[in-house]
């Protein structure tokens, strides 16, 4: 029997539930998740197997009216991950239907023109009573040609099988891609660096965890087993140091302590984590700070 292989974008607003949905695929966490929007910033893939079918799942940021250089090379990374994919899923939140923000997605949609199969994915169901998704699923398929609609619920799970099974079919007839075995291929530095930024996210406010960026600076694995890692915090500003640090340096203490838990659960061992907090205010206009998260400076260019 001949097996298939392929690329499945996942694509939508920043929050839409992209990322939750790649993990349920995969079957373990490979992207962070949180409840602000723009978590994401690169892509991310996760390798799931259905049957002889390969699907990689390329995890996206949201797409959003950028404003500054990161915002624009992460939508830039958005939209290349939908080009390169065999089957794109558009995800909407049920609740909150079609926004501002979908109209100029489905836009960018039509304009693409690429003759790609496009399904749509009408995610949180959890959060609605049906006849709102029958409304909805109505409205989105008289704006653009989906493929398929699928109402699904990224977090308990609904749907979910339903979607996978749909997309194994879709996928190209070739060899796999990557070994059966793999779930991600990002790098263990980087998966490592994106724990603490969404340990990060989720304890500061406002706009402080969008003015950040982690980088792991070294991993030594040791006699014991065990793994050393040393991170950097980028912030943009002093008064954002203080922040981080917290009082008496307790939230990054806090942040690193959820972070190093997590990655020891991730690793199967011991992890030391050695977190640092670096001004540097030019970091947003540093090539080196995108690719050290898999972004391309050059995309953030107006
Ligand atoms: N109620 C409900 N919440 C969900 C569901 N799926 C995701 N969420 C929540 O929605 C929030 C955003 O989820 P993410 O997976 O980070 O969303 P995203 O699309 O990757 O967001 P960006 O990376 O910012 O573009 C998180 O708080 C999730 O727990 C769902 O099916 N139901
Ligand atoms: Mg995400």
């Amino acid at each position: 029997m001949s097996t298939r292989a392929g690329f499945t974008a996942l694509i939508g607003e920043p929050n839409a539930g992209k990322s939750t949905l790649l993990n349920r695929m995969v079957g373990a966490k490979v992207s962070i998740v949180t409840h602000k929007v723009q978590t994401t910033r690169a892509r991310i893939r996760g390798v799931a197997m259905e049957g002889q079918s390969q699907i990689v799942f390329v995890d996206t940021p949201g797409l959003f009216r950028p404003r500054r250089h990161l915002d624009r090379a992460m939508v830039a990374a958005a939209w290349s991950g939908a080009a390169d994919a065999d089957v794109v899923v558009l995800m909407i939140e049920a609740h909150r239907g079609v926004t501002e923000g979908v109209e100029r997605i489905l836009e960018g949609l039509a304009q693409r023109d690429s003759g790609q199969t496009v399904a749509l994915a009408i995610n949180k169901i959890d959060r609605v009573e049906a006849p709102v998704l029958l409304g909805l699923t109505k409205d989105l398929n008289a704006r653009f040609a989906f493929a398929k609609t699928f109402m699904i619920s990224a977090e308990k799970g609904h749907g979910v099988d339903d979607l996978r099974t749909w997309l194994a079919g879709e996928m190209p007839e070739g060899p796999y891609l990557y070994p059966e075995d793999q779930i991600a291929d990002l790098p263990m530095r980087m998966i490592a660096a994106e724990i603490t930024r969404e340990k990060l996210t989720l304890r500061l406010h406002q706009e402080l965890p969008y003015q950040l960026t982690v980088e792991t600076e070294s991993w030594e694995e040791k006699k014991d087993g065990s793994a050393r890692i040393e991170q950097l915090i980028y912030v943009a500003r002093d008064g954002h140091k203080g922040i981080v640090l917290g009082k008496k340096g307790e939230t990054v203490k806090a942040v690193g302590l959820a972070a190093r838990v997590e990655l020891e659960e991730f690793l199967d061992r011991k992890v030391h984590l050695f977190l640092q907090v670096k001004v540097r205010p030019g970091w947003l206009e540093e090539s080196e700070r995108y690719s050290a998260i898999g972004l391309d400076y050059s995309d953030g260019k107006t």
